[in-house]
């Protein structure tokens, strides 16, 4: 078992929650520095480097930079075939199950294939599923496809049953980045209720209580990203929700 699936069962035997931070790599370092400090102090679990369109080529000096700055497990969160870095821990390795476009359904994967099974990165198959959080986020511009309707969680159940059947060791729904909103708890819970894989769940979750509500829904790692460039305090927010979050017990 991959060292990222190690962490968060270990986690969940134990009736705990996981937080990631994605980091932007085209920002500039010196805020990479103080996120990846931050994530140190406040016992983030997972940290997920990358995003739809990173423009400036900069996910080594930013892995680097992250590395000497806390001891937390790099994930790429790969918006391409281009994001690979040996540098990491390990990539997700991901496909938008819930799209209808095969570039990112396999055609990238394809591409990068050959180069992750040299590496000595661990590579998480994961099955991606883009839920509509109220606006158009980049992920849906860019990989062009439409969003899976954030009121229809069997869809979502469909969609994540059959990644699955595939043999995908998790699943990551995501609103995207920058999300009016967050994904429901009802789909969270009917997901979590019926695939039974390790539920990564990210975009538009802002607020310790959006955070508490969806661990409690059956979320196991929640993923913050624009929400800590728009303030940095929320690592330590969410952190502290996750550290008094027992399951079942009311806080
Ligand atoms: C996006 O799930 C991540 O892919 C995080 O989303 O930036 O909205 O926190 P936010």
């Amino acid at each position: 078992m991959s060292q990222f699936l190690k962490i968060i069962t270990h986690l969940k035997s134990q009736q705990k929650k996981a937080l990631a931070v994605l980091i932007d790599p085209d920002q500039p370092l010196k805020s990479v520095v103080s996120i990846a400090q931050l994530c140190q102090k406040n016992h983030v679990d997972l940290i997920f480097i990358g995003g739809s369109l990173v423009t400036s080529g900069v996910l080594s000096d930013a892995i680097s930079t992250i590395q000497s700055n806390c001891t937390i497990p790099v994930y790429i969160f790969p918006g391409n075939e281009f994001m690979i870095d040996e540098q990491a821990d390990g990539i997700l390795f991901l496909s938008l199950l819930s799209g209808r476009n095969p570039e990112y359904l396999i055609g990238k994967q394809v591409v990068a294939a050959p180069q992750l099974a040299a590496s000595n990165l661990e590579v998480i198959p994961t099955a991606y599923l883009l839920i509509d959080g109220g606006r158009e986020t980049s992920v849906s511009y860019i990989s062009n496809t439409k969003p899976i309707p954030a009121n229809k969680p069997d869809i979502a159940v469909a969609t994540a049953l059959a990644g699955k059947l595939m043999g995908m060791q998790c699943i990551y729904m995501d609103a995207g980045s920058g999300a009016d909103h967050s994904i429901s708890e009802t789909m969270v819970n009917k997901v979590q209720n019926a695939v039974q894989l390790p539920l990564i769940i990210g975009g538009g979750i802002r607020s310790a209580q959006t955070a508490l509500n969806l661990y409690r829904a059956g979320a196991d790692v929640l993923v913050i990203g624009n929400g800590v460039e728009e303030s940095h305090g929320l690592i330590e927010t969410i952190s502290k929700v996750k550290s008094t979050l027992v399951v079942g017990v009311e806080i």
